[in-house]
Order: C-alpha cells, then structure tokens, then sequence
C-alpha cells in the first residue's frame, strides 16, 4: 500500500475514533474522577418581576490540554455509553458543595433545575442524590428542580412512576423540557405532573416575526395554564422576544439577552440582587 494510503487510512480510524467516542469516553471519566468537570448556572427571571426565580445547572469541561469540550459533544456520548447517571451525581453533589461554600448568602426562595435523562428513572439513584442534597445543604430557601430532556424517551414503568411519587415527597419539581421537541411532548404532561413546562429556543427565537411560532407558543401556554404549570422560555436573546413572550403570558424567562450560564459564586451574587 502507498505510504499516502496508510497515511490517510490512518487519519480515517483516528478521525473516527475521536468522532465517535473512542477515546472520549475514556477522557470523560477521567474528567470526573479529576473533577474537571464544572457546574454552571444560567439564571431564570420571573417575567413580572424581572427577579432572579432559579437557574439552570449546565455542565462545563475544560480539558487541560483541549481546552472547552461541549456539553453538545459529550452529553450525548454519556446518554449512550451509561456514564450520564454519574453526571447527574456528580452535577448534585458538586451543585452541594458550592452552595455550602456559599452559605452565607441570603436568597428568597429559588428552584435549581438539573438535566436529567432517561437512564436516570431506571434506579433509585436519583432518590438517593436528592435526599443527600437536601440533608447537605439544609437550605429550606433552595430547591431542587428536574428538567427532563427530549432526546431519550423515560418509559412510564412503575419504577418510573415511584420515583416521581417520592421526589414529590421530597418537594423536588419537575419540568418539562425542550416541549413540543424529541420525545418532549402531551404523553409527558400525562406521565410526570410537571410543575414547568420549558418552551425550547427553536420557538423562542423568531417569536417577534413568525406568526407560525407565536400560535404554537399560545398554545403551549394555554395547554400550560390548564394544567397549572409554570412556563420558562429559554433562548431569549433580544428585548423583541423578551417583550412579546411577557405579554403572550410566559411566566420566566431564560437566555443570552439577560445572562449567559454563569460560574455559582456569580449565580448567588446575581441572585441576591433586588431586581435588575
Ligand atoms: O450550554 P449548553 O451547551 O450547556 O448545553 C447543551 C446541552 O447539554 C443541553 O441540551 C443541556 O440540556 C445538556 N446538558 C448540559 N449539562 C448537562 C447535565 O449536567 N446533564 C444532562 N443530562 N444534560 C446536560
Ligand atoms: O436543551 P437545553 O434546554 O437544556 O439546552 C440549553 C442550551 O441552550 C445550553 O446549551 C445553553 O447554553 C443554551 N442557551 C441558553 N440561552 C441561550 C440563548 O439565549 N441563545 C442560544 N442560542 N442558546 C442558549
Ligand atoms: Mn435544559
């Protein structure tokens, strides 16, 4: 074989490797072990108010030597390969730690929402992350949300439905993410009484212009209100959108246009500002 050939045979199997996986699910638990693998918040608002309600928790990996890995990449990678429930532990307990760090900040009541997926409703890990969370931080001004995502479909078996039945015990929420996207659709509001129905940044952006867009987003909000559930627009970038969602009813607000996902000591200090 022509030595361009080997060469280039070569470059292909690396270049899969890494596309695929190979080698990042190795890189992946060595990050968690490492603890390289930071939370970040991104801030919610309540519409009205224009005060800080929550935040959300997304993952950030900053590899030594590769610098910023996407969560768009290695999240679902995790999905796949099992290692997902150990970033949902680890996003709890380090989300712990940093609130204990931060303890002596005063906030008004708020709701911390966590990714979670499929594989998470499949033991009762989650149960067991939660109570350990609550029995840590002992902050009865913090709670726990779940977003749970569109691309895994959570099976209504009974395991499933007991441990929705106990995180509601616990006062731990549920909301609904990406709606009306994946696997995030009307079967869903039936299996998890949510308490948050997260409108996904696809209707989000274009709101302004798109009529299409907006008769989707009065539904969602009408479907939403029938039901008791709060709505939580992410995506929004511009003050077009913030203004035309406010008025359509969404109750929060998430996205660019009022802050990026921030590191947790500047969450906390964003936070316990009056308003903005
Ligand atoms: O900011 P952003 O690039 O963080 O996130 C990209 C995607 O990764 C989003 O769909 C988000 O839900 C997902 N994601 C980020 N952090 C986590 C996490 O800790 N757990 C899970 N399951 N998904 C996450
Ligand atoms: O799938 P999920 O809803 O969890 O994804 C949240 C993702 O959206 C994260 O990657 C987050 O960084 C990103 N995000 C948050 N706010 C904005 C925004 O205003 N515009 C865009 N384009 N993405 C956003
Ligand atoms: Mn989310």
């Amino acid at each position: 074989m022509l030595l361009r050939n080997r060469l280039s045979l070569m470059f292909m199997a690396f270049a899969s490797m890494t596309s695929s996986g190979g080698v990042l699910p190795i890189m992946l638990r060595k990050a968690l072990a490492k603890n390289q693998l930071t939370p970040y918040v991104q801030p919610i608002y309540n519409a009205q108010s224009g005060t800080v309600m929550g935040g959300e928790v997304l993952m950030r990996w900053h590899h030594p030597r590769r610098g910023m890995i996407s969560p768009e990449q290695f999240i679902p990678l995790a999905e796949q390969n099992g290692l997902i429930t150990r970033i949902t532990q680890y996003a709890l307990q380090h989300v712990a730690k940093e609130i204990i760090a931060n303890n002596s900040i005063h906030l008004h009541d708020m709701t911390l929402f966590f990714n979670v997926s499929a594989a998470d409703f499949k033991n009762n890990e989650i149960l067991r992350e939660c109570r350990a969370f609550i029995q840590k931080t002992q902050r009865t001004d913090l709670h726990i949300g779940l977003e749970i995502t569109e691309r895994e479909p959570v099976h209504n078996t009974s395991m499933a439905q007991g441990i929705c039945e106990q995180l509601e015990a616990l006062g731990v929420t549920i909301s609904i993410d990406d709606f009306g996207t994946g696997h995030s659709n009307y079967h869903y509001l039936m299996q998890f009484c949510p308490r948050y129905i997260k409108i996904d940044k696809l209707f989000t952006s274009g709101i302004d212009t798109d009529t299409t867009k907006e008769i989707i987003v009065r539904n969602i909000i009408a479907i939403a209100r029938d039901m008791n559930c709060m709505t939580i627009a992410e995506g929004v970038e511009t003050a077009a959108q913030k203004e035309k969602l406010t008025a359509m009813g969404v109750t929060h607000l998430q996205g660019y246009y009022f802050s990026r996902p921030v590191e947790m000591s500047t969450f906390f200090t964003l936070a316990a500002q009056p308003s903005q």
